[in-house]
C-alpha cells in the first residue's frame, strides 16, 4: 500500500469490482454518445478560462449523462466533473469524471480524446488527500478502453475483443526516451512550459503532443509512450488514467516527491520516472516563475 492510500477508506475488493465495471460501462456509453450524436455542425458552445479553453454541447451532455447514470445507480456518492455542477459525496466515493478529455481535439476531428470517468476516495479538491479506486479511458474513435482498480491490474480492450492486461516493460534510458507532454490554455503558462520543454526536449529521444492527458497517461501504461509530464492538470483530467498507469506498474507522482496536481505530474517506470523527475524539475527551477496568477508554484 503506497503512502497515499495509508490514510484514506478504502473500499472492500468486491466493492471494487464494481466501481471498475460501472466506471467501464459508463465511459463506453458516453463515447458512444460524443461519436453518433456529434453535430455536423460542431461549434464552441463558451469558453472557461481564455478565448481558447473551449466547451463544446457535447463535452455538457456527456457530462450530464454521466452524472445521471452516476446518481441512479450510486445515489449517495459525490460527483466532480470538469464543466459546470458537482455534489458532496455522503458515502467514501466521489466520481470524477472529464466528459471530453481533449476537447480541442474533439472540436477539430482529431481522433484523440477520451471520456475519464474515475471513483476516488479522499478529497479531490485537495492535493495529496485523495486516490483514485476505479476508473475508465474510453478513446471512442479507436475503441480503446482502459480500466482497472486498486489492486486489480490495468486492462485494455479493443472493441468486443478480450481484455488485455497491462504490465510495463523495463524502459529505456531517458535519453531514448518518447515523452509526452501537453500545454495548457493560458499564454502566459505556455511560455513557462515552453522553457521547461526547452530543458527537457534535449534529454529524451523525442516529444509527442496528443492533446489528451488522460490517453497520454493511458500510453505510457500501454507503452506506446515510455514517460509523460505536464503542469496544469485537474484531477477529472488525471484521476482515472493515474490508476491504470500504476496498476500496471509504473509511477504517477509531482516533483520532489510530492503527489501529482496541477503544479506538475511525471508518469514513468520507475527508474525512468527517477531520472525524467530529475530533468523536468531542474528544467521547471530554470524556467522561473509562471506570472500567469494560475495555479500554485511547480515547485
Ligand atoms: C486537455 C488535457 C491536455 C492538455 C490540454 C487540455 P481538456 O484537457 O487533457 O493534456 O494539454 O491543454 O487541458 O481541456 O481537453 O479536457
Amino acid at each position: 500500500m503506497d503512502a497515499l492510500s495509508a490514510d484514506l477508506p478504502l473500499p472492500a475488493p468486491d466493492d471494487l469490482v464494481g466501481l471498475e465495471q460501472l466506471a467501464l460501462e459508463l465511459a463506453l456509453e458516453a463515447g458512444r454518445l460524443i461519436v453518433d450524436e456529434r453535430p455536423a455542425d460542431l461549434g464552441v458552445s463558451h469558453t472557461k478560462s481564455t478565448a481558447t479553453d473551449v466547451v463544446t454541447v457535447m463535452d455538457q451532455r456527456a457530462q450530464d449523462l454521466l452524472r445521471t447514470r452516476l446518481q441512479a445507480a450510486r445515489p449517495h456518492d459525490g460527483f466532480l466533473g470538469e464543466e459546470e455542477g458537482g455534489t458532496s459525496t455522503r458515502s467514501e466515493i466521489t466520481w470524477v469524471v472529464d466528459p471530453i478529455d481533449g476537447t480541442v481535439n474533439y472540436l477539430y476531428g482529431i481522433p484523440s480524446y477520451a471520456v475519464s470517468v474515475a471513483a476516488v476516495v479522499g478529497d479531490p479538491s485537495q492535493p495529496g488527500a485523495w486516490r483514485p479506486v476505479a476508473g475508465a479511458v474510453v478513446n471512442p474513435v479507436t475503441a480503446q478502453a482502459f480500466h482497472a482498480r486498486l489492486g486489480g491490474g490495468a486492462w485494455l480492450r479493443v472493441g468486443d475483443g478480450p481484455d488485455t492486461q497491462l504490465a510495463l516493460a523495463d524502459p529505456p534510458q531517458l535519453s531514448q526516451a518518447l515523452a509526452g507532454t501537453g500545454f495548457g490554455y493560458d499564454a502566459r503558462r505556455r511560455a513557462w512550459q515552453t522553457r521547461v520543454l526547452a530543458g527537457v526536449i534535449t534529454q529524451v529521444r523525442d516529444v509527442r503532443r496528443i492533446g489528451s492527458a488522460a490517453l497520454d497517461i493511458c500510453a505510457v501504461a500501454a507503452g506506446t509512450l515510455d514517460c509523460y509530464f505536464e503542469r496544469g492538470l485537474n484531477p477529472w483530467d488525471l484521476a482515472a488514467a493515474w490508476l491504470v498507469l500504476t496498476e500496471a506498474g509504473g509511477r504517477f507522482t509531482g516533483l520532489a516527491g510530492g503527489p501529482p496536481d496541477t503544479a506538475m505530474v511525471v508518469g514513468a517506470a520507475p527508474t525512468l520516472h527517477v531520472a525524467l523527475e530529475a530533468v523536468v524539475r531542474a528544467a521547471a527551477e530554470a524556467a522561473g516563475d509562471e506570472q500567469d496568477g494560475v495555479g500554485q508554484a511547480a515547485l
